[in-house]
């Protein structure tokens, strides 16, 4: 039972009985998260004015080496989750390889992996649009007490235990699920403490907003071509609007508030889209799901891909369920 206005550390420990796997180690994780997500918070919010003074010299405004703020995000966070020993490995878009924490340790009883994209839609940051942490959370495959190995990174999305984003906009806001529906909490700069805002978050079913890069038009398949002519067309309750920050937890956050569909296909540019499938794909479509929404390809729900690399892209449909299956209905006509 969620209450409007419990802080999320009231919130973490109400619900952890109902986390089946609950030991504690999930809550601490989350609580991990929380914390780095103020630090990076503090630090994207005065991104201009740090911008400004760091172009002084090569400090900043803490005297600290200036930064690009996705490198001191994803520092931020594995710095965070490594300094608490709450999992056994991280993987990151930052980082080329996965990072093992002191999982060769036989006495390393983790059993939780996190794939996070530290800063999504950073090069946002010098226009002062909106951006977010995603992250995604496992339990590993291989024993505790050995070194984690790929395989505890190249799960499915099905297999995710929690999944979540931060999003840093005219307010910052966690928003995460542990399988059991989605929950929003907005932070109160002032005290530093995150408050429930949003219980159980739903999409709406239908919506009149599509979010795409229509300058990529002319590359993309014919199906996802003959939807936006659909999106487009004045018949019943469309046209729809055209909606696109270039963020896409901005643009998730606002589909599932108000309705609508986000889409970033496969093109001829790039053939297998530009979104990665661990660190992005898999924890916006746990949330989707959890939020009575879908997300697929365009033929294959997200959950179901089998991974093959660490920082595999797939094409990515997924918002309000009539609309992804409007999609995808486009799609197999024209295949
Ligand atoms: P484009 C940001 O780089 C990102 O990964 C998503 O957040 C965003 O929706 C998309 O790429 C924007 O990509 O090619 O339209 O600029």
């Amino acid at each position: 039972m969620s209450r409007k206005n419990q802080t999320l550390g009231e919130f973490i420990i109400e619900n952890q009985t109902s986390f089946k796997y609950s030991s504690g180690e999930l809550s601490r994780l989350i609580n991990s998260i929380r914390l780095a997500a103020k630090v990076v918070n503090h630090e994207v919010n005065k991104a201009g004015l740090v911008d400004i003074i760091g172009a002084a010299g090569d400090t900043n405004i803490q005297g600290e080496d200036q930064q690009k703020l996705d490198v001191y995000a994803n520092d931020k966070f594995i710095q965070t989750l490594t300094n608490r020993n709450i999992v056994c490995g991280i993987a990151s878009e930052e980082e080329d390889d996965f990072i093992s924490i002191n999982s060769q340790d036989e006495n390393n009883q983790n059993k939780y992996v996190v794939l996070i994209d530290p800063l999504d839609g950073s090069s946002n940051i010098d226009v002062n649009v909106s951006v977010g942490t995603i992250f995604s959370v496992y339990r590993r495959v291989t024993p505790v007490g050995t070194p984690v190995t790929l395989d505890d990174f190249l799960q499915k999305g099905s297999q995710q235990v929690a999944a979540g984003y931060v999003i840093y906009g005219t307010s910052t806001m966690l928003v995460y699920t542990t399988g059991d529906g989605v929950n929003g909490f907005t932070l109160n700069p002032a005290i530093g403490t995150f408050y429930l805002s949003h219980p159980d978050m739903q999409f709406p079913k239908d919506g009149k907003i599509y979010s795409v890069n229509e300058g990529n038009y002319i590359h993309f398949p014919q199906g996802i071509k003959d939807y936006i002519k659909y999106c487009q067309k004045e018949e019943g309750d469309r046209p729809y609007t055209s909606r696109y920050i270039g963020s896409l937890v901005s643009d998730f956050h606002r589909n599932m508030i108000k309705g609508g569909i986000y889409l970033y296909p496969k093109s001829s540019m790039n053939s297998n889209g530009k979104l990665r499938l661990l660190y992005e794909c898999n924890p916006m479509a746990f949330l989707a799901e959890q939020a009575n929404a879908k997300a697929s390809d365009g033929f294959t729900r997200i959950m179901d891909i089998e991974p093959t690399e660490l920082h595999q892209r797939v094409p990515f449909v997924c918002g309000s369920k009539n609309m992804v299956e409007k999609c995808e209905s486009f799609m197999r006509e024209a295949q």
